[in-house]
């Protein structure tokens, strides 16, 4: 019932505006829907973490507290490797954590090389909330946590710590991503009142230099929410992000009209367009969604997937990718 008249209501008008000076002259808009549907998505598949997240949608509840408890899932889940308790550690042995959390007002929170505390999502929120800055880093983002009884922990577990141990054996750093290596859990939802909410949390790069942070605490880069219009994530060679802005490209350029999917496609075109580019040799992939519940995904190598949950469905979608 829900989806037809969802479907009814999304009917697509796309039409030329004739710019000159960009290759995308043909902006599809669709037409607003009028009653709001749940939906949360997320990067790779974390089927745990997108059911918790609606669990708490369902019930009335706000996007932002979905987002929390749904990237908790995975922080606590000690086999998922790139993120929280079990992430994979940097090239001396340390596992440093990176998030961050954007509410539907335009607020942010987040933090960067935190190195013994798991739920790094709720930290991030707790910096939005209660302290005055959007991103406190290290020690000072450590002390912060205690401060408001979030409890020290070892995050290295034998499992992480053995791999580090092999890799220091047989590999040399690199600072490019093994395509095959990262599940950063980006995610976006939006709630029964129409509100949209993303987060975003990772362990970073595997083997990372010392003190290095990447895109997703960097509100813009790995995460962009405007509740005007919807919202973006990202995942895979954090650097590369960064250069190109990606979260905040896409948001802006869903402002502009183009639907989640294609604003992902020319984010990721963004960085493979870009002169010095190797991204033979590296991922990124992107996850966006509007405030009208229609999500896209695209990725620069094949393998990355999207989790959504939405109409009752809790799928694991297989993402197109520019290399095929
Ligand atoms: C980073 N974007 O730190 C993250 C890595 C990632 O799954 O996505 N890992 O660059």
């Amino acid at each position: 019932m829900r989806r037809r008249k969802f479907i009814k209501k999304t009917s697509l008008i796309s039409i030329g505006l004739g710019m000159t000076n960009t290759s995308y002259s043909n902006i599809e808009i669709e037409n607003k829907i009028d009653d709001t549907q749940p939906v949360v998505i997320a990067t790779w598949d974390v089927k745990n973490a997108t059911n918790e997240a609606w669990e708490i949608l369902k019930k009335g509840e706000s996007s932002l507290d979905a987002i929390e408890k749904g990237c908790m899932v995975e922080e606590a889940n000690e086999k998922g490797q790139s993120v929280g308790k079990g992430g994979l550690p940097d090239r001396d042995g340390n596992v440093s954590l990176d998030a961050c959390i954007m509410n539907s007002q335009g607020d942010c929170g987040s933090v960067v090389y935190v190195q013994n505390i798991k739920h790094v999502i709720s930290l991030a929120r707790k910096v939005m909330e209660e302290t005055p800055h959007v991103m406190l880093a290290g020690d000072g983002a450590e002390k912060f946590a205690y401060s408001i009884g979030f409890k020290k922990e070892k995050l290295l577990t034998a499992e992480s710590k053995k791999a580090w141990n092999e890799w220091k054996q047989t590999s040399k750093y690199k600072p490019i991503i093994n395509i095959e290596n990262h599940d950063t859990i980006g995610m976006l939802a939006i709630d029964k009142s129409g509100n949209i909410s993303g987060g975003c949390t990772t362990s970073g790069l595997a083997y990372k230099m010392n003190g290095r942070v990447g895109d997703s605490p960097i509100i813009g880069s790995g995460l962009y929410i405007d509740n005007e219009i919807g919202g973006a994530v990202a995942t895979g060679l954090g650097e590369e992000v960064i250069k190109t802005v990606g979260s905040f490209l896409i948001v802006e350029l869903m402002r502009q009209g183009y639907r989640p999917q294609k604003a992902c496609e020319i984010a990721i075109k963004r960085i493979v367009n870009k002169t010095n580019s190797n991204y033979k040799n590296f991922q990124v992939g992107y996850i966006a969604l509007n405030k009208n519940g229609d999500s896209g995904c695209y990725s620069i190598q094949k393998g990355f997937s999207m989790t959504k949950y939405q109409f009752d469905n809790n799928i694991n979608v297989q993402s197109d990718s520019y290399i095929t």
